[in-house]
This record gives C-alpha cells, structure tokens and sequence, in this order.
C-alpha cells in the first residue's frame, strides 16, 4: 500500500487515542449502550463467542477472537437486528484449583480476582457485552441448574454410574486427568501413575450417537473440517457381532464376543486377540497358571500408552498366548487366543477375530509372533496363487472374491459379508451390528472445584437423588487445599446427609467435567437472572438457536458434541425449542509467537513466555490500534505469528504491527476533519452530475461500503480493513487533485460550485468511512461521527447504504484476435489489469472454439484497447 503522507489542511487536533477511548467507554457504560433490548420488531442475532476460562490476564492472541466477534456484533447491530452478544465465565476446573494449592487461598477468591481483573481489561478494549448477562458457572445461581439438569438426565436413564479405568496418583490420592500425566507420571509430584478401576458417572451420550452422525448433514454452515471431525469422533462401523465358543469350557460354555467389519474373512482367522483387560483374561490367566506373565504384560502396555499419549506416534504391538483356544463357529477348528496391546477394551467387544492376510495390525502382529496367515480374499481377476505371493509381502485389504472359503469361495466381499452374517445368524450365535466410536462421557472427576454431583448414598449403599426443592447442593468451605485427594471426602458438613426416609446418609464426593457447565451455558444466556427456572421457554423461543458460534478449532469434538448432546435430550424433554444449538459456526486461528525458552513458535501463552500482553499494547498504541493489529494479522480462520525480535534496524518488530493500524487510525483521523462536512449531503448529492475524481470518490465510497458488508459476513476481517485502506488513499488523493482544481479555476461561481460538490462527496466518503471503521475501531469512529455533528453513537446508527449499480465499475468492450482475426468482444472492467482482461478473453466461447483445444502460444493485451492471442 502506497502511504502519502499529506500536510494536514485545517489544524486537528492530534489524535489521542487515550483520551479518545476513555471517554467512549465512559459514555456507552453510563448509556448502557450494549444492553440487548428485545424489539419484537426486529430480527434478531444470537452472537457468541465461546466463553472463556477466567485466567487473569489478556494478550494479544485473546483480542484477536474478542475483536472478531465484536465486529460481527455491532455490524449486525448496526443492520437493524437485536443483537444478543454475551459473555460469562467457564469458571470451574483444575487451573483454579492448582492456584489453590499453591497459594493456599480458596479457588473461588482466585476466580473471582480474575474475573475482575478480565472485566477491566474487556472494558479497556470497548468490546459491546451485555454485561447484564454475564454468566459464572461457579457462582450457585448457575451451577444449582447444572445440577437440576442433571437429575433430568439421572431421572430418564441418561446419567449412571459404573466401574471404569482412570489415571490414579498413588502418593496425592488423586485421579488425574490425561493432561495431567506426562512420562507416564504425575505432572505435580513425579510418582508413576497406575491405572485404577473406579466407580464413575457416565452421561449416555452413545445413545445419541446416531443422531449426532445424522444431524451434522443439517450444518452446512459448519467448516468442512470440524464435520469430518465429528464424523470420526463419532465413528459409525457397520459389521457383524458374533460369538466363539471357548474350547472346553462345557457345561458352563463361556463366549467370546467380537465384532468385525469384515466378516468376508472369517475363514481367514488364524488367532484371536482379546484387550488386556478383557473379562475373561484372568480367568485364562488362572486356569492355564500363568498369572504373573499377565500381570507383567499389563504393566508393560500401560507404560507403552502412556509413551504414545506423549508422542502420539504409533506404539509397537505386543502381545502373549493365553494358552486357551476357542472354536471356529463355521469350521468348529481350534483358533488360540492371545492378548494383544492394539485392542481396545472399550471398542466393539474388546476381542478382534484376527486375519493377518487382510489387516495391516493383525499382518504386523502375526509377522512378529509367527502365527499363520491365510489369504480368504483375492483381488477381482487373479487367481488364489497370485493372491498368496501378494499377501507374503503385505496384507490385502480391499474387497475382492473369496478364496480358500469353502462354500462361499467365488462371492464378492459385499456378497460374503451378507451370507456368513445369515449363516451365523441361523445358528443363532451373530447378527448384523453396528457399532460407534464415541463412548459415553464419563462426567466425575474427584476433585473440589466442581459442580457437586447432586445425589447421596443411603443406608444401603443405593444411590438418590438430591430433591430438586434442596438444590443448590454447594460447596463447603470447611476444607484444606493440600494438593492431597479430593478435599470433598474430608469435609465433614459435607459429607452428612439424610435419605429419603431421613436415615443418615453419604453425599457424593466427585463433582461434575467442566464440559458439563459449558454444555448448556447458551441457555442460560438467554435467561440469565430466571430464579425458578434454568432458562425460560419464551427466552428460548426468542434467542435459539445461535446465530453464529465462534471459537477454537480444539473445541471440534468435546465441547461442540457435548452442547449438541445437551441440546438433543433438552430438545427430547421439551426443554429447548431446537435440537442443534449452533447452526452456523466458524473456528478462528490462534496467535503465535516465537518462545524464547522452548525455542519454538508457539500458540501465544503466558507459562511459553511469548505474549504480548494486552494492558501494554493498550498504553501505548490505544484499544482501536490493538483491535485492528490483531484483526489485520491475516485471515481470520488461519493461524498467524505474531512478530517478535528486532529488525535490522534495530526496531522492535512486534512494536511494528501496531504501528501501521496507528498510523492508519491518524490518516483516518486527519483526513476526516480535512474539510467541512455537510451533513445533509444525502439530499444534496446528485451523482448522476458527477465526473472525473468525484465521480471516482464516490464510487469507490459505495464500492467500500459494499466490500466490508460482504468481507464481515463472511469473516474476512483483514481484507475489510484493506479496503478501508484503500478508501483512506483513495480519500488522499482525490483530495490532491480536488486542491488542484480549485488552484486551477480561475471564475469564483465556478470554484465555489466545485467545492460545493467536493464538499458533498467528501461528506459522503468521510461519513460512510467512519460508519464502516467503527464495528472494528468503535473508539475513533464514535469520535469521529461526533465530530462530524452527529449526536448518536455509531450503534446506534444504521450501515450505510450503498448503491451496487453506483458502485460497479464502467466496462469497456475489448476486441479479441486469434492469430490475427477477430473472434469475440469481451466486457471487461475499465481498470482492469491485464491479467483479468487475459482471463476474460481466454474463456470466452468463441475463442476457446478458435483455439480448438491448443494452447496459445502467446497472448498480447492491450490494456483497455485489444487482445491478440497468438495460437
Ligand atoms: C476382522 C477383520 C479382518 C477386521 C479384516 C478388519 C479387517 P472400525 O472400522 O474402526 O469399526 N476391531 C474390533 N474391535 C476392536 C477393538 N476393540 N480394538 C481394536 N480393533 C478392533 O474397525 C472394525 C475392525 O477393527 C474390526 O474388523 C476388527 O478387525 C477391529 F481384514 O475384524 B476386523
């Protein structure tokens, strides 16, 4: 971009973005500005961006996402809809917990300091909350709902407990969780941490698998990536689950459930393979004496998950003979069973009938434990000899025709797949399945700063529910924070409780995943003060679904399939009015920057060393200039690194990306009061008499106008900016050559009728370009309009107007020669450069029937005049 610098006409002030900005904030907070204010008559606009974890102190990277979503919200706010753009706290969890231990202060008061200090902050930025609405998922008047959702779910069968397995720290008595546990130890005190069976609460979320898959068809303005992510996480399999008889297990005959995809390969079994945990390894263990080998090859598996949980890089497989054998149900032959470290104990039946022709880990297992391999299934065309050779170098796993399989020899795959599954549903041991990835979600964790999981354990050890009439079930403040177990089991007025028939009983300990508050938060938004209920109907039924949902990309699965479950089974119970809560989602990138101690570009972070804290960029470069340095870093979905280090200059790089969006703000800032402005240039202006540089100034008014609606809608935040850019050098230089003019005009009628329409395009380039910045500067665009002699903030003013017919360039008709003979005349733009005149001419029908599928050789533009293409 071509920055001219220009004598500023009439003496402005200089633009000082603190003043300017204090007294803005002080303003829309004494107005209460941002206050959704429900306007039957209006469409309305259910922004949000997800909702953070109150951490304390903002940088540069958190700006970028709040000043996305504040541009989109006061867009919309400025395009007449009733705009609901909220903001709360995701304020249970671990982080505040840790602050606990360490400070030995209670983690709400550490949630609480921070949640002032990000309330500071987000005031010092202007973003457009509706700060009436905020929500804390800590504070009882939230979470006493989370948990009255909870027994709805409780009461219909959607929430139980069972046993599962969970990372246990033997020395601080505690379960960790996956990101707590590095080299297989505890991040906090270093003791190795074991796998320990548990009691856990588990929401039934694969009950609603299927619909999760269905309905991820209706969000077509979700990105495509996210929906693959669902698609997988969800993880539909169709197959076939069957049972194999023990060998000589008799009388009390013990099964062995699998399932497969591939049940074309049944006479392909060579070995089965059961998880490590399977319910029948101790059994085997016992009876064949061979205990202690299970034992060790457990440890060794566990100490392999956790190196690939670190690496997440592929683990080699292991495995031991069991001794046992079971029997194929077709053939009745002896098939041993081994245990394996690729087979999951929570997936399918957690036992894999296992064909090493025809999968890669069973090829790679039986290679390395030299268990037969026999190929059932031969690519179409090639013989059973040729499919041998191939399956000694690597397993085959496509479809193809059955081999070596009895009476199914000659089948397709799909056929194959369709009779054995009959044959085994005739002799009543299989039927057709279909299985999913996504496992229920186990919700407990044990640990204090949680929503308490509201039930008790009576006198007979059954679980009850807590009555709803005695919710909220809080926390108690009678507790240590050690860093030792869950401070909950040492509570004792926690503890104590009554049953149902008033008999003495035990209150859970565990409290519930953080997921769980952020599962149903977008309601209560909707309703943020109702007493007597979670969220009200007639709330919901004005402000669901979401309009827009912003947030991270690392969000894709949990949180964005649990909001969707929560919603389902609120939209079954006739809770919420829609069955998918964001209809339209967009994920923006993170900021990163060069860390000096990992030596490495990292996402922005306080612990990586590598931010840029917001409270200084503010101080020094004001809240307009940080918002748009952080919005012009690129596109917005995209990632992008924040500069770091000097230059060969010696100049302080990151000081550098605030600097051009200063700068910019003051060219805005001088060029806006360059001149006087008329504000009635709406009536006044008459374009149809415009020529030469008015005529382009007001043109590319429209032009810009029309650019940033369409650049916000769809996010493109930093080519919106660019235009405004454009505008502000367009705004420059028609104001060079307007000064030329005047100087040129010698009669006084003459000079006083030019500068009465100069003054009419400049009001309208000047007006509309304050009313396009102030979504993304609010600051300086209020400023600027109040300058100009408006009275109302720029949210409360209307987008301004644009005409497309105005706005669209005047075209000019190119003749196109091919070989020198004239073929077609192509409408082209009368600025346009000659690559899109190029283009123009070379799709162009008759010359591409000219060219009869040759490549030109050469193609010659004349800019505005011919296009020789020679062929
Ligand atoms: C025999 C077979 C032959 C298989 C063959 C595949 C190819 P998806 O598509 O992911 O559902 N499997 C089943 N349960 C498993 C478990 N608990 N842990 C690990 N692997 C398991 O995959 C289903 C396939 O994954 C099943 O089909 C089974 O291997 C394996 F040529 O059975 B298959």
């Amino acid at each position: 971009m071509i920055e001219q610098e220009q004598p500023v006409e009439k003496s402005a002030e200089r633009y000082d973005p603190g003043a300017v900005e204090a007294k803005w904030q002080a303003r829309w907070a004494e107005s209460k500005l941002f206050e959704a204010k429900p306007d039957a008559g209006k469409p309305k606009f259910y922004y949000l961006d997800m909702f953070p974890y109150p951490s304390g102190d903002l940088h540069v990277g958190h700006v970028r996402n709040y000043a996305i979503g504040d541009v989109v919200a006061r867009w919309r706010v400025m395009n007449g809809f009733d705009v609901l753009h909220p903001m709360g706290w995701d304020s249970f969890g671990l982080p505040a917990e840790n602050a606990a231990i360490k400070n030995r202060t209670h983690p709400g008061e550490w949630t609480d300091r921070c949640i002032a200090r990000m309330h500071e902050q987000f005031a010092k930025l202007g973003i457009s909350f509706d700060w009436r609405r905020e929500v804390t998922t800590c504070k009882p008047d939230y979470y006493k709902w989370t948990q009255w959702l909870f027994l709805q779910f409780f009461k219909r069968g959607l929430a139980e407990r069972r046993q599962s397995l969970v990372n246990w720290c033997p020395n601080d008595m505690t379960v960790l969780a996956n990101e707590q546990v590095k080299d297989g130890r505890c991040d906090r005190c270093g003791t190795s941490v074991e796998q320990k069976s548990l009691t856990q609460w588990f929401f039934k979320t694969s009950a609603y698998a299927q619909r999760l898959l269905d309905d991820l068809d209706t969000l077509t303005d979700w990105p495509e990536r996210v929906i693959k992510m669902q698609r997988e996480w969800i993880g539909r399999s169709e197959g076939t689950t069957f049972q194999w008889q023990v060998e000589g297990s008799g009388e009390q005959a013990e099964y062995i459930e699998v399932f497969t995809t591939r049940v074309d390969t049944l006479l392909g079994v060579t070995y089965m393979v059961l998880a490590p945990d399977h319910p029948l390894v101790d059994k085997f263990a016992q009876r064949n004496g061979i205990e202690a080998e299970v034992a060790d090859f457990r440890n060794r598996v566990a100490i392999l998950k956790d190196a690939q949980r670190d690496r997440s890089t592929d683990v080699p497989k292991i495995g031991i003979d069991t001794g046992a054998c079971c029997l194929h149900p077709l053939t009745n032959e002896r098939v041993p069973i081994w245990l394996g470290n690729y087979v999951l104990s929570d997936y399918g039946e957690g036992a894999v009938m296992a064909v090493p022709a025809h999968d890669e880990r069973d090829y790679e297992f039986a290679r390395q434990y030299n268990l037969p391999i026999k190929a059932v299934v031969a690519p179409a065309g090639s013989d059973a000899s040729t499919c041998e050779s191939l399956v000694a170098k690597a397993a085959f796993t496509d479809y193809g025709v059955l081999i070596n399989s009895a009476g199914f020899n000659g089948l397709s795959s799909e056929e194959a797949k369709l009779k054995i599954t009959a044959r085994l549903e005739e002799m009543g041991v299989g039927r057709a399945t279909v299985n999913f990835r996504l496992r229920d979600w186990c919700l407990s964790r044990q640990r204090y700063w949680g929503c308490p999981i509201p039930v008790v354990y009576n006198a007979d050890g059954e679980v009850e529910a807590v009555p709803e009439e005695q919710l909220p079930v809080l926390l108690p403040s009678d507790v240590e924070f050690t860093g030792q177990g869950n401070p909950l089991e040492t509570s004792e007025s926690f503890l104590k409780a009554v049953d149902a028939q008033g008999r003495p009983a035990r209150r859970e300990t565990d409290t519930m995943d953080t997921f769980v508050d952020s599962s149903w938060y977008f309601l209560r938004f909707c309703s943020p003060a109702a007493q007597d209920v979670p969220f009200r109907a007639e709330d919901l039924a004005r402000w669901m679904a979401v309009d827009q949902y912003v947030g991270g990309v690392e969000h894709a699965t949990m949180h964005l399939i649990y909001a969707r479950f929560f919603t389902k089974v609120l939209f079954d119970l006739g809770l919420c009015p829609v069955s998918e809560p964001f209809p339209r989602l967009f994920t923006q990138g993170m900021v990163t920057m060069w860390s000096q101690p990992e030596q490495k570009v990292l996402k922005m972070s306080k612990s990586k060393g590598n931010v840029v804290a917001l409270d200084s960029a503010v101080s020094r470069f004001g809240a307009d200039a940080t918002r748009l340095a952080t919005l012009f870093l690129g596109p917005a979905e995209l990632d992008a690194e924040w500069a770091s280090g000097v230059d060969e200059a010696g100049q302080n790089k990151s000081d550098k990306v605030f600097a051009g969006p200063y700068r910019f703000l003051e060219r805005v800032w001088r060029i806006a009061q360059s001149r006087p402005f008329e504000p009635a240039w709406k009536s006044k202006l008459d374009r149809q008499v415009l020529d030469g540089a008015h005529k382009a100034l007001s043109r590319k008014t429209h032009q810009t106008i029309l650019r940033v609606g369409a650049d916000i809608e769809r996010f493109s935040l930093n080519t919106a900016l660019a235009a405004m850019m454009e505008h502000v050098n367009a705004l420059y230089s028609w104001q060079e050559s307007a000064k030329n003019d005047a100087s040129n005009d010698a009669s006084n009628d003459a000079s006083n009728e030019a500068s009465e329409a100069a003054n009419l395009v400049f009001s309208e380039a000047v007006e509309s370009l304050a009313l396009c910045l102030a979504p993304f500067a609010p600051h300086i665009g209020d400023e600027i309009l109040e300058r100009l002699g408006f009275a109302q903030s720029s949210f409360e003013m209307p987008w301004p107007q644009a005409d497309a017919d105005w706005a669209r360039e005047e075209e000019v008709t190119v003749p196109v020669q091919v070989n020198g003979k004239l073929k077609a005349r192509i409408q082209v733009a009368a600025d346009a450069d000659q690559e899109a005149v190029q283009r123009a001419a070379l799709s162009a029908a008759e010359v591409i029937a000219a060219l009869g599928g040759q490549q030109p050789k050469r193609v010659i533009v004349v800019p505005g005049r011919l296009v020789n293409i020679v062929a």
